[in-house]
C-alpha cells in the first residue's frame, strides 16, 4: 500500500538529546545514592519519563510515595530542561534535516511521535516548531511505547489511515508500537536494538525513503 505519511520519533532520530537525558538521570541517580552509568542509561531509549525513573531506581521505588515519584521525575526534567537551552538548529542529527526536506519535497504528510513532554521546546530550539503537519509527543496518549498510541494518535491529526504510515525510530519499544499500530517501521541503529523493524539504517543520514517508497 502507498505510503502518504512519514511519522519521525524526535530524540535519537532527528536530534540527539540521549546525552542530556544521561546527564539528567546521573544528577538525580547521584543526588539519591542510586548506581546509574552510560550503559544504564541505554535501557531508557525511547521510554517515557516514569518508566525511565522506574527502571533507574529498581526495587527501591517503593520506598518512595506517589508524591516523592512525581518530584524526583520534576526534578531530573529541571535539570534536562536546563541543558535544552544549549540546543540550537546546528544540532540535527546528520541527514536528518535533508531527509525532512525530502519527505515534504516528495509531498508526503510530516509527523512527530514522540515519547517526550519537551518535543515542542526541542522542535523550537532546532528553529522548526512549525514544520510538521502534526505533532504527537507525551502529552496526548496515555500508554507510553511500546503502546501504539503516540502513532496512531499521529495518524489521525495528518488524517493518513495506519496502513499508510511509516515509522522512523531508534528505540527497539518505538519499533515495536509501529508494527502494533500496522504501520511500516524504519529502525535507525544496530540489528539487535531495531532489528524487527521492515527497513533498518545505522544512521538517519543513511536512510533510503526511495527504497521505502518502492515497496
Ligand atoms: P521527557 P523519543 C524519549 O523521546 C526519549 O528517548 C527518552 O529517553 C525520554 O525518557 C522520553 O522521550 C521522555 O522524555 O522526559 O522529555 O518527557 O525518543 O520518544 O523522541
Ligand atoms: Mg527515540
Amino acid at each position: 500500500m502507498t505510503i502518504k505519511a512519514i511519522i519521525l520519533d524526535l530524540d535519537g532520530v532527528i536530534t540527539d538529546t540521549a546525552e542530556y537525558h544521561y546527564r539528567g538521570w546521573k544528577h538525580l541517580a547521584d543526588d539519591e545514592g542510586v548506581p546509574f552509568d552510560r550503559e544504564a542509561n541505554d535501557a531508557l531509549r525511547g521510554v517515557s519519563r516514569r518508566a525511565s525513573l522506574e527502571l533507574l531506581m529498581g526495587e527501591a521505588i517503593a520506598r518512595y510515595s506517589e508524591e516523592q515519584i512525581q518530584e524526583l521525575m520534576a526534578r531530573k526534567n529541571a535539570y534536562y530542561v536546563a541543558m535544552l537551552d544549549s540546543i540550537t538548529p546546528a544540532d540535527f542529527l546528520p541527514g536528518a534535516w535533508e531527509l525532512l526536506q525530502e519527505i515534504k519535497a516528495r509531498g508526503l504528510k510530516v509527523a512527530i511521535g514522540s515519547a517526550s513532554r519537551n518535543t515542542m521546546t526541542v522542535l523550537t530550539r532546532l528553529g522548526i516548531p512549525d514544520f510538521f503537519d502534526g505533532i504527537s509527543d507525551g502529552y496526548g496518549v496515555v500508554r507510553a511505547k511500546p503502546a501504539p498510541d503516540v502513532f496512531v494518535y499521529a495518524a489521525g491529526l495528518v488524517g493518513v489511515p495506519v496502513a499508510q504510515c511509516a515509522v522512523i525510530e531508534d528505540a527497539e519499544s518505538g519499533v515495536e508500537g509501529a508494527l502494533v499500530a500496522g504501520m511500516v517501521a524504519i529502525g535507525i541503529g544496530p540489528e539487535e536494538r531495531v532489528g524487527k523493524a521492515h527497513f533498518r539504517y545505522d544512521t538517519t543520514a543513511q536512510v533510503n525513503l526511495e527504497e521505502i517508497l518502492r515497496e
